[in-house]
């Protein structure tokens, strides 16, 4: 039986990348859902529905686990669910994957989370707050530190080439934007390059990317829905 089309609700960001990026590796036929994020889609009760943190990714496989539509949230989780579905980029041997699990957790509770606030506080925050940037922009130094040390003698963060790269690399990709330099870093320079170079990467990173606007982020509206968010 073929596939059916893969719902992927999406803005061009680092996290919904690492989607794309694993969809367009997998050849699997997907079918875009724009979630404008500045203009609070995210917020639309059907989106919440299937993503009920508010944030994309999110995913629907019609054809599901038992032949039922399932829908997945957080990046991380929709990569491991599509690495199980397809035998492709996620070892099934319990070594091999462990090593792609904590590689991919390394990236959803560090990597992503710190230099998101890295970009925060350098790029979009009103005020300049030294203590902050020096913090993020620190500990941002730090994780590529990690990352470069991990590279030492590796073409790939894991093993082979694995869901763990694809979390990472459109994060790692603006090193610039966290104020860091990437000469201190030649292996993660060197896996950014060899990473740019997959067609695949580069059809992922190019989903929607009309939709990317670095401007976006001055305007009040815009702001006000993403950094003004409290429980609803
Ligand atoms: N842990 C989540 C984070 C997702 C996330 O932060 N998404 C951002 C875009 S990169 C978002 O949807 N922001 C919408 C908002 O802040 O309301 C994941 O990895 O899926």
């Amino acid at each position: 039986m073929s596939q059916k089309s893969i719902d992927l609700y999406y803005w061009p960001t680092p996290n919904g990348w690492k989607v794309s990026i694993m969809l367009e590796e997998c050849g699997l036929p997907y079918t875009v859902h724009t979630v404008n994020i500045g203009k609070g889609d995210q917020f639309k009760p059907e989106f919440l529905a299937i993503s009920p943190n508010n944030r994309i990714p999110a995913i629907v496989d019609p054809d599901g686990p038992d032949g039922r539509p399932i829908s997945v949230f957080e990046s991380g989780a929709i990569l491991q669910y599509l690495g199980r579905k397809t035998g492709k980029f996620y070892p099934a041997d319990e070594r091999k994957r462990v090593e792609v699990d904590q590689w991919l957790m390394w990236q959803m509770g560090g990597f992503g989370p710190m230099l998101g606030q890295t970009h925060h506080f350098r790029i979009y925050a009103p005020e300049k707050i030294e203590y902050a940037i020096n913090r993020y922009t620190n500990e941002a130094n730090r994780l590529y530190g990690v990352l470069n040390r991990r590279l030492e003698g590796r073409d790939y963060i894991a093993g082979d080439y694995s869901i763990a790269d694809m979390a990472c690399i459109g994060w790692a990709k603006a090193w610039e934007r966290q104020g860091q330099d990437i000469a201190q870093f030649p292996n993660v320079k060197a896996w950014i390059e060899r990473m740019l170079a997959r067609p695949a990467v580069k059809a992922g990173l190019s989903v929607n990317k009309e939709d990317r606007n670095p401007q976006a982020m001055q305007d009040p509206g815009v702001r006000a829905v993403l950094f003004g968010q409290t429980a609803r």
